[in-house]
């Protein structure tokens, strides 16, 4: 069985990390083949919104730390310029929404493979941790960018110092999350946030997401120009006629994602 499964339906890409005996733990193989599927589904055009989840009952416990044991495993140097790094980047750089359905316990990179995404959904059960300090190692995959700006400094610089199992529950009430959901009801309310995005103007929302990664490193002047340049192309696009045109017709719109 593949490490990585990819299904596509009804306009969503669903990935779903799959080495469940291992808490869907990330080897080399499975880090290159998840960067392949992003690019599957980047270039898929029935694709307009991408979810990731976890088999069975985690999302991922970060790194396989027996691969990092093992003496034949890929070098530290590797690690994060060939495995964590690229996922990251591709999740930003995808024009598409990426939807975290994180089913259970996200630690170490799984955390922050989760917090770089789009828009982040869990399950009651679900638990974020930081785990590297607990091994000796310091936060990566994104997560000394994302974490403070998600959370504040001073809850991400506990959070990363201490290393703490955060229930689901209190990682909504810091800001990591958009929205938890009853263990049994995450897959199908995912799914309609999915649905709803992937019948979205695809374009404007690509480019609320370049605007967003801008927004982190700009000043106030460059971002209002960034917005300006943005509008412009917002509005060239075939979704924004749509859009006014559906309004003033009083009817549902029907965006292609052009
Ligand atoms: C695992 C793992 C795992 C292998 C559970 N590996 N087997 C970047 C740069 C370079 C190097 C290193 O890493 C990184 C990025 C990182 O992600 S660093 C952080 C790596 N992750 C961790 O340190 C988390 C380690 N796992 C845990 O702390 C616990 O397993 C958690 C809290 C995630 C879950 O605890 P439990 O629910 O009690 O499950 P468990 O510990 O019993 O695990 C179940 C099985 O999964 C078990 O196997 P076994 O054969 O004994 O049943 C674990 O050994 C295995 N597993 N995480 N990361």
């Amino acid at each position: 069985m593949s490490s990585i499964l990819l299904d596509i339906r009804d306009r969503v890409a669903f990935i779903t990390l799959n080495r469940p005996e291992k808490l869907n733990a990330f080897n080399r193989e499975m880090a290159l083949l998840l960067q392949k599927t992003l690019d599957i589904c980047s270039s898929a055009k029935e694709a307009r919104c991408i979810c990731i989840t976890g088999a069975g009952n985690a999302f991922s416990a970060g790194q396989d730390l027996t691969e990092i044991a093992d003496p034949e495993g890929p070098k530290m140097q590797k690690i994060l310029k060939e495995h964590y790094n690229p996922i990251i980047s591709r999740i930003r750089l995808i024009t598409k929404p990426v939807v975290a359905v994180v089913n259970g316990v996200a630690a170490g990179a799984g955390a922050n493979i989760a917090l770089s995404c789009d828009v982040v959904l869990a399950a009651r059960s679900a638990s974020f941790i930081q785990a590297f300090s607990k091994i000796g190692l310091i936060p990566d995959s994104g997560g000394t960018f994302f974490l403070p700006r998600l959370v504040g400094w001073n809850r991400a610089s506990a959070l990363m110092m201490l290393g703490d199992k955060i229930p689901a529950i209190d990682a909504l009430q810091m800001g990591m999350l958009y929205k938890v959901f009853e263990d049994d009801t995450l897959a199908a309310e995912s799914l309609k946030i999915a649905q709803t995005l992937a019948v979205m103007p695809t374009k404007a929302l690509a480019f609320t997401k370049h605007l967003l990664n801008n927004s982190a490193v700009n000043d106030i002047e460059t971002q209002l120009k960034l917005e300006d340049e943005f509008q412009q192309r917002a509005a060239a696009t075939e979704d924004f006629k749509e859009g006014v045109n559906a309004f003033i017709e009083k009817r549902k719109p029907e965006f292609i994602g052009e």
